[in-house]
Formats: structure tokens, C-alpha cells, sequence
């Protein structure tokens, strides 16, 4: 197994085509990901486009959908759930499907939706990642941060080295072994220096800050956790995970 580390789906290799994926949105599409499927959603199907979302969840029952947007961490005005994760509560998506879009992390899931396996990871479900990955042994394997709108960002690339870091620990093998770019042991490095201030490293980060100011730090709080739920969004066909 190879790992890639990527800051942002742009960073990603036009064309090539991995065999395994994997999606990290920390704060907050991917947590809010796996907080749903872990609470009974039926699927969760993303979007980068608001109107396309709205058009697909149109053809579904109303009371079997849920809608939610979220746009410079505020939720998209006549949507039902913006992108917070502590929403999701099983009473409400227990059995209903998650049309989202968010300003980052719908869009890395888009861009690397021609993987062989696509994952979405975020912290509160790396061990049910990188089991996964141990299981399958993927040859080539992509962990794709969502970064801000381009740029870096410290939450996703700390994620990525927690996976990077439980991977090499499980399978026992030294990270120059598995690591394919450099990015990896940077990734690895951040967490490991960051592995038991999680929360404060969220605090620092530029866009742990702007979820600060729109007053989410139970948000933060739920998001710095690790391997609390047993959940593995896979995607089962473009963009449904
Ligand atoms: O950028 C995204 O995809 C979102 O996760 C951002 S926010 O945390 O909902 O503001």
C-alpha cells in the first residue's frame, strides 16, 4: 500500500485514478458524514451545486429527505440543516437520505468520485478508516484534505496523519515504507505533536476560528474527538455515500 496525502482536491493528479480515496472535511462536511449514516441515515448524497441539489431532492418523499447547506459556515436560507453535526440526531435522519452541499467538502468528494473506493473520514471515525484500509490493502490509496476554498488547512491534514499514523502502527510497518509524497510525514509529524490537544489545535486553525465566531464550539468540541463512532461512509455510486 502507497499513501498520498493531498491539502486540497486541487492538489490532486489530474489523471490518474487511485484505488481507494478517501475525503477528510473535519470541520465540518465528513464529521456531520458519518454522524448521519451512524444515526440511521439512509444515504447522504452531495453536491457542489445548490440548484442541482435541489432538483435531484425534489424527486424524492419529502418526508424521506432531509436538505442541508451550508455556505461560509452559515446554513443556506429554506434548507432544512446547515452543516453541524450535532442537527443530526437519529430522531431526525433515522431512515431519510442527506442531500448536502458545503462549501469544501462536497466538493473533494466530487472531485475524487472516480476512485475505485471512495471513503469520508474525519476524526470521530478514523479507526473505522483505516480498519478498512488494513482489511482491503488498497495498492494506492488518497487522503484528500478539503482545505478553505484552495488553501491549507491544519484540522484535514491533521486527520490525514492520524489515519497515516494508525495505519503504519497496525499493519507495523515504518512510515517510509507506505508514505508515497512527503506530505505524509508531514501529516504524521502535525499529529503526532497535536495527538492529545486535539480540540486546541482546532481552536487554532483559521477555520476553527470562523466556526468560533458563528458560536459552534460544541462543534469543535464533537469534531476533535477520535474513533468514537463505528461508521464507514463508502460511496456506493457517484456522490451517494
Ligand atoms: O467547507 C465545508 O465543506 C464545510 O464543512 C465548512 S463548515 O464547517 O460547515 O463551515
Amino acid at each position: 500500500m502507497k499513501l498520498f496525502v493531498y491539502h486540497t482536491p486541487e492538489l490532486t493528479p489530474n489523471l490518474e485514478v487511485p484505488d481507494c480515496a478517501i475525503a477528510v472535511d473535519v470541520l465540518r462536511a465528513t464529521s456531520t458524514i458519518a454522524t448521519v449514516l451512524a444515526a440511521g441515515g439512509e444515504a447522504v448524497q452531495v453536491f457542489s451545486d445548490l440548484e442541482k441539489l435541489i432538483q435531484v431532492s425534489e424527486q424524492w418523499h419529502p418526508e424521506k429527505r432531509l436538505r442541508a447547506g451550508e455556505r461560509g459556515g452559515g446554513k443556506v436560507p429554506g434548507f432544512e440543516l446547515g452543516n453541524s453535526p450535532l442537527d443530526c440526531t437519529s430522531e431526525l435522519v433515522d431512515g431519510r437520505r442527506l442531500f448536502i452541499s458545503t462549501t469544501n467538502g462536497t466538493r473533494t468528494l466530487q472531485r475524487i468520485q472516480d476512485a475505485k473506493a471512495v471513503l469520508a473520514a474525519a476524526l470521530i471515525n478514523r479507526a473505522s478508516v483505516v480498519r478498512y484500509l488494513v482489511d482491503k490493502q488498497p495498492e494506492t490509496v488518497w487522503i484528500v484534505g478539503s482545505g478553505w476554498e484552495g488553501t491549507y488547512s491544519l484540522e484535514d491534514t491533521v486527520c490525514a496523519g492520524a489515519i497515516a499514523y494508525s495505519v503504519c502502527k497496525e499493519m507495523n510497518i515504518p512510515v517510509e515504507k507506505i508514505a508515497g509524497n512527503d506530505e505524509v510525514v508531514g501529516a504524521i509529524a502535525l499529529y503526532s505533536y497535536w495527538e492529545d490537544n486535539l480540540l486546541g489545535l482546532l481552536h487554532h486553525a483559521s477555520h476553527g476560528q470562523r466556526l468560533l465566531r458563528l458560536n459552534c464550539v460544541e462543534d469543535l468540541k464533537y469534531c476533535s474527538q477520535t474513533d468514537v463512532l463505528d461508521v464507514l461512509p463508502i460511496q456506493h455510486e457517484p456522490g451517494v455515500l
